[in-house]
């Protein structure tokens, strides 16, 4: 995977961000303690989980999640590579999905008040979050919408067995890799020093970092989406900025709510990317003094909403190496992103 040696730790070795991660059961944190582990962005230690990058607290709720969640037919999933606009995508798909219960021009509108998150929970986060509880998901109303970063192949196998449609976004890595660091910085624990730019490019380039490496994140959905296109659309970050109306009709085919020539003629394809843009989102009162969950503050969600901000931070000889990394890990695929 990369030149990184990851030094396997004794049982015995007592990992202080494991407790810090809250209450995790005898059982994950035997798990954890035998799993390899690297130093962290906002936690830490990160550790190599079925293959990917992830804290403590993913790893119980994603146990928890593959053990115990019954995927519906109907179900749909808005799976992302973290900072390659996950909270833009919830928005769209809920209002896409929502339309006929939640008119787009209303001034009521659900996501007018609450963060995309809200309205879209993210699995490892939100809906198997809580260590002790095992939540009954059969009474939601349908269709579910859930959200996020859990790599392809550790969905749960019943998710992988159904006909339940799955939007993916990726980003170009450049600008990911800048929005992941500054964000962890904002939201890392005062304990943890402030991580510099170089030393998280290292780790980056590496595939260490959250739900990392991300060649393999993108590779797995990506593979999906050809495989079943019925039932894995990928999309792109760049794309959607440069035209978001030939995008969002794709996505409200994929999902089986094509809009009506009437609803276009009524401009409600504007209007959602009027409700979801980033100026608007960025605006709103809940984005600005909400929060997710004690995790973080909702307006650190938003910061340039931009292709290319890359080029503010990032020298030659740095752009030279993540382009040879993004070659050698995706050259073989026919994936390839806009950066500017
Ligand atoms: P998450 O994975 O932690 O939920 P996510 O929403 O994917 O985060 O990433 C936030 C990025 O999406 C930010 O990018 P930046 O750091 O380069 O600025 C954020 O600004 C951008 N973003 C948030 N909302 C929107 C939006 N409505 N339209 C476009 N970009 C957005």
């Amino acid at each position: 995977m990369s030149s990184t040696k990851f030094a396997k730790i004794h049982t015995m070795d007592i990992d202080e961000s494991i407790e810090e991660q809250g209450q995790l059961s005898q059982e994950n944190k035997k798990l954890i303690l035998s799993l390899p582990r690297e130093k962290g962005w906002r936690t830490p230690y990160i550790y190599l989980f079925q293959g990917f990058w992830c804290q403590p607290a993913e790893i119980q709720a994603i146990t928890t999640f593959q053990k115990h969640f019954q995927a519906k037919e109907s179900d749909v999933f808005v799976a992302t590579v973290p900072k390659s606009g996950t909270t833009w995508l919830k928005a769209l798909t809920y209002a896409i999905m929502n339309r006929q219960n939640h008119f787009i021009s209303s001034k009521n509108h659900p996501l007018l008040s609450f963060n995309p998150h809200d309205l879209v929970p993210f699995i490892e986060y939100t809906v198997y979050g809580k260590h002790d509880t095992i939540p009954d998901l059969s009474k939601i109303h349908e269709p579910r919408l859930f959200g996020t970063h859990i790599p392809f192949d550790s969905l749960s196998n019943s998710i992988k067995g159904s006909n339940c449609k799955i939007v993916y976004i990726c980003r170009n890595p450049f600008d990911t890799f800048i929005s992941s660091w500054t964000f962890a910085n904002k939201i890392k624990p005062p304990s943890l020093p402030t991580l510099n730019l170089e030393e998280a490019f290292e780790m980056y380039c590496n595939g260490l970092v959250g739900f990392g490496p991300f060649w393999n994140h993108m590779l797995g959905y990506w593979n999906e989406s050809k495989e079943r296109p019925k039932n894995v659309l990928f999309l792109k970050y760049e794309d959607m900025k440069e035209d978001l109306k030939f995008h969002l009709k794709k996505m409200a085919e994929f999902l089986d709510r094509p809009f009506t020539l009437e609803e276009e003629s009524e401009g409600v394809i504007e209007n959602i990317i009027k409700l979801c843009s980033f100026e608007k989102m960025k605006g709103l009162e809940i984005n600005n003094t909400g929060t997710f969950g004690r995790n973080f503050e909702n307006k650190f969600l938003f910061r340039k909403g931009e292709v290319g901000d890359w080029s503010n931070y990032l020298s030659p000889s740095m752009v030279e190496k993540l382009s040879k990394v993004i070659e050698e890990k995706l050259g073989g695929s026919d994936l390839n992103f806009r950066v500017k």
